[in-house]
């Protein structure tokens, strides 16, 4: 019983150093990209079989999913509990054929904002290239057309505008990541800031 009302408290999910909100603040690098569905595209290229391109249609014509997902924020602010809907980060990435030389990704964004991460966060079941959120489209602040959510990460790495993935071999640092922040950026292990060269 005891247990069941902390998750119900959502303590238990809350990684260390993080305060629960119900507000979704808003924090970006730049400003709100202008959204033009004949002029966007999404690609994936690298240590890829097949490189893609889609059409904004030809993205929001694959298949969707609902995902229930807590962000955490390196700020302190932790979010539980936001229904996203979206495609598959996995099934995304399997239209290209991902190498098996492939072991990380440079997640690219408008504005040339970039966000690394390993290959398998965005293989696994939880990541979702999202383009609605609690039963509405994104706002433009948070993202529209759409965005990355990889739960398992603090959330500059789920990035927003997203328009592509980069399959590599080697681990490159994205925006945040020679700005000061975390290269892995585990809630769980508080991995919040680190210098570039570590
Ligand atoms: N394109 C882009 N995506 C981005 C960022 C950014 O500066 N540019 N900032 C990241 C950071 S630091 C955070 S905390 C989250 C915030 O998302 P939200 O504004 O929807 O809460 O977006 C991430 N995605
Ligand atoms: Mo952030």
């Amino acid at each position: 019983m005891k247990e069941r009302a902390t998750r119900q408290d959502g303590k238990d999910r809350l990684p260390p150093g993080q305060y629960l909100t119900e507000k979704w603040p808003v924090l970006h690098a730049g400003s709100i990209p202008r959204f033009d569905p004949g002029q966007w595209d999404f690609k994936i290229w690298g240590l890829v079989e097949q490189p893609v391109r889609l059409t904004y249609q030809e993205f929001v014509g694959l298949p969707k999913t609902t995902l229930r997902s807590d962000i955490h924020c390196v700020t302190a602010w932790s979010k539980l509990d936001v229904n996203f809907e979206g495609v598959p980060a996995k099934a995304v990435l399997a239209l290209a054929k991902p190498k098996p030389d492939a072991t990380f990704v440079m997640v690219h964004a408008e504005q040339g904002y970039e966000a690394n991460l390993p290959l398998e966060y965005l293989l696994s079941d939880d990541a979702l290239f999202a383009y609605r959120a609690d039963g509405r489209d994104l706002t433009p602040e948070h993202g529209w057309p759409l965005r990355l959510v990889v739960p398992r990460l603090y959330f500059w790495k789920s990035a927003k505008w997203v328009r592509g993935v980069e399959l590599l071999a080697k681990d490159r640092r994205g925006f945040w990541e020679r700005n000061g922040y975390h290269n892995h950026a585990d809630p769980w292990k508080e991995e919040r800031y680190s210098s570039p060269w570590e």
